[in-house]
């Protein structure tokens, strides 16, 4: 699988550490398609943003399910807690995922028909009674929304990601803040 391993940049020695040897991937992006990358890329910037290491890449519900099993299959093996999966059209990526493995399933709709969208968040949201997908809003909002909640998912058990939650939390006051002042 694609791997991309990311580390905050924490300089010195830790750093030097640290890039010896790679941190493994805790968060899985699957996206259905490489038209999707522009997209799910809200998603992989983000993990990126607070350090949270991940893999990225392309499996197909229709085109290579054998691909999209086999990635679900092995996910927790390899060390993942989590998959987000972005997906457009008819978009069965995450509930096939999620048929393949007990990790949680964070689906992404993506805008890539006529129908914008509407399609993929129908396909994606309504699963049957017993296989879950935490389903996000459609396009780069709902992809930079999957990562965020995988943040909030891990930082449950780990005390740097909690303060990144906070940290991000803060900015976020502190950007509508300075906005509001602009427009008084
Ligand atoms: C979906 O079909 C993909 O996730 C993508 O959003 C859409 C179109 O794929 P391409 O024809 O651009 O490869 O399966």
């Amino acid at each position: 699988w694609n791997k991309c391993f990311y580390r905050k940049d924490i300089g010195g020695k830790a750093l030097a550490k640290k890039l010896a040897k790679p941190s493994k991937p805790l968060v899985g992006i699957v996206m259905g398609s490489d038209s999707d990358l522009p997209t799910m890329r809200a998603a992989s910037d983000f993990l990126q943003s607070v350090g949270i290491p991940y893999e990225m890449t392309v499996a197909s519900a229709h085109r290579t399910p054998e691909r999209a099993a086999e990635y679900a299959k092995t996910a927790s093996a390899r060390g993942l807690k989590m998959i987000i999966a972005g997906a457009g059209m008819a978009a069965h990526l995450a509930g096939v995922l999620a048929s393949h493995t007990d990790l949680p399933v964070i689906g992404v709709p993506l805008d890539a028909s006529s129908l914008q969208g509407m399609d993929a968040l129908l396909a994606t949201v309504q699963m049957p009674p017993g296989i879950p997908v935490a389903t996000m809003g459609i396009g780069k909002s709902g992809a930079k929304n999957a990562a965020v909640l995988a943040l909030r998912i891990l930082a449950l058990n780990d005390h740097t990601l909690a303060k990144e939650l906070v940290n991000f939390r803060e900015n976020m006051v502190r950007e509508v803040e300075e906005k509001a002042k602009r427009i008084q």
